[in-house]
């Protein structure tokens, strides 16, 4: 077996993607993996992902662009998906917002862009579905710039050119003046006609302001403010800049094109623009008991310390584990502290096949015995806990109506397996009288675990609000 050393963790990019269901997530993942020239999304999963079935929760695809190595998380856009988003924007170290231009932005994805603001996370927002009939692209923009940071930050980079026949036919690119024209079927990058400089100038205008401002150059400002001619290469690096330091979300546009339209202008902010790992800190971490430890660094030679972000179980090849190593190098054959706040220290170890993972990278572990979401991955020699990160309570109790006794048994099994799956689900199972509870987040979550149930395990439920309060039987 071949074993490629630890990718460099100032050439990885780690991205979740979040926005609301049927916004585009998906095929965007399948449009990026072309552009990049995988040979199919299907493979680039294959190639070192934790993924189950496509109702699962996150899915990481690993592309390459330009020497760089990008992980890209899918999530669900449904409400009762929030505890595997948050997982996932705890695993990345920026955040795509993806939009349709058809259908807008939901109450749950502004509040995941809030909850970005609050630990200042790196943030890009794309439109999709500019091709859409029913398309508002300003419109949708507008909506973005209102909804997320409150008027402040979000511009856009690119916006869509329609040919004669309103079809897009190419992207204007409003920072460098060029024509982005995918007309002819593939790229050819223009200089742009008179017109569409006075489409781009107010855009323009408050894009160069916002670079400059958040560049915090004086000399630059000077020559802003007097009308001088900066160098083009001055404002993209002022723009990279500005992303990473969280100032400024930009907004591009992407179609489902054959050509792949806006592809590669996403890639390159994404490998440009968005940080490192190395750029990000680390999680804070303690000893097991909670007594205080040195803060770990995004160094594949420090000490391990990484986080199970999702486990997959399937009845086939057992359990995987989608992995987050923050610090040192996960290896085949490796012992492994495994430590929980909800589970039992123990020692494990990592089998052969393991793809070795260095610090920054994620990638998927095939069964690591009985760890779940959330637990921390250390050195038995140096162990260590990573401080928790914030999951929302489930406050929604659900009892089971009218199952037989005899069904117990094996519905407390399959729940088991799908709360160890899903943070956001808690299991309380009273032996004697063998009242099953169950705390999900609201209605819709409480429902989608009840079609779980009935398809993966083939097991018929109907839940019901207990009759009792339950806080006053546990
Ligand atoms: N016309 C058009 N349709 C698109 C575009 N992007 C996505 N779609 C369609 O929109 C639908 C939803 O796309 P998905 O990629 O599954 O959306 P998603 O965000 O992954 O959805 P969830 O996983 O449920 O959150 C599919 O039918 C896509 O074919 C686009 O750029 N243009
Ligand atoms: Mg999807």
């Amino acid at each position: 077996m071949t074993r490629t050393p630890p990718i460099d963790p100032a050439l990885i990019r780690n991205v979740v993607l979040v926005g609301p269901s049927r916004g585009g997530k998906t095929t965007l993942v399948e449009g990026l993996a072309r552009a990049t020239g995988a040979q199919s999304r299907r493979r680039a999963v294959a190639e070192g992902a934790a993924r189950g079935k496509p109702e699962d929760g996150l899915s990481l695809t690993p592309l390459d662009w330009q020497g760089h190595r990008l992980n890209i998380l899918d999530t669900h856009g449904y409400a009762d998906a929030v505890g595997e988003v948050r997982a996932g924007l705890r695993a990345a170290d920026a955040a795509l917002f993806v939009v349709s231009a058809s259908e807008g932005i939901d109450p749950a994805t502004t509040l995941l862009w809030d909850e970005c603001e609050a630990v200042g996370m790196p943030r890009a927002i794309v439109l999709t579905k500019a091709d859409h009939d029913e398309a508002d692209v300003e419109g949708t923009v507008e909506e973005c710039q209102d909804l997320f940071g409150g008027g402040q930050g979000v511009l856009p980079l690119y916006l869509p050119l329609h040919s004669d026949d309103e079809i897009v036919a190419g992207l204007i690119a409003i920072l460098t003046l060029r024509i982005r024209d995918y007309s002819t079927g593939s790229c050819v990058d223009r200089a742009p006609d008179p017109q569409h400089l006075d489409l781009i100038a107010d855009a323009r205008s408050a894009l160069l302001e916002l670079i400059i401002t958040a560049s915090e150059d004086e000399h630059l400002m000077d020559m802003f403010l007097s009308g001088g001619d900066i160098a083009m290469e001055s404002l993209v690096s002022g723009m990279e800049q500005a992303v990473r330091s969280g100032h400024l979300y930009p907004l591009l546009v992407t179609t489902t094109s054959p050509e792949g339209l806006g592809m590669e202008e996403l890639l390159d902010v994404l490998v440009k623009a968005f940080p490192s790992p190395r750029d990000q800190s680390p999680p804070m971490v303690t000893a097991p008991d909670g007594s205080p430890r040195e803060p770990i660094a995004c160094d594949p030679d420090g000490p391990l310390c990484a986080e199970v972000v999702q486990t997959v179980s399937n009845s086939d090849d057992g359990t995987s584990c989608l992995v987050r190593v923050f610090s040192g190098t996960l290896r085949p054959d490796m012992h492994l502290h495994v430590a929980g706040l909800h589970s039992a220290t123990r020692v494990v170890t990592t089998p052969p096949d393991t793809t070795s993972l260095g610090a920054g990278d994620m990638g998927a572990v095939m069964d690591i015995p009985g760890v779940e979401a959330g637990v921390t991955l250390s050195s038995p020699d140096h162990p260590l806990l990573l401080e928790p990160w914030g999951m929302p309570h489930p406050r929604h109790p659900v009892t089971i109506r009218d199952h037989s006794p005899e069904d117990v048994e094996s519905l407390v099994l399959a729940l088991r397996q799908m709360a160890l799956e899903d943070p956001s689900l808690t299991l309380e199972v009273t032996v004697e009288t063998g009242q099953i509870l169950l705390w999900c987040m609201d209605e819709a979550h409480a429902d989608v675990i009840s079609e779980r149930l009935s398809t993966r395990h083939g097991i018929s439920v109907t839940f019901e609000t207990p009759r009792v309060d339950p806080a006053s039987t546990t």
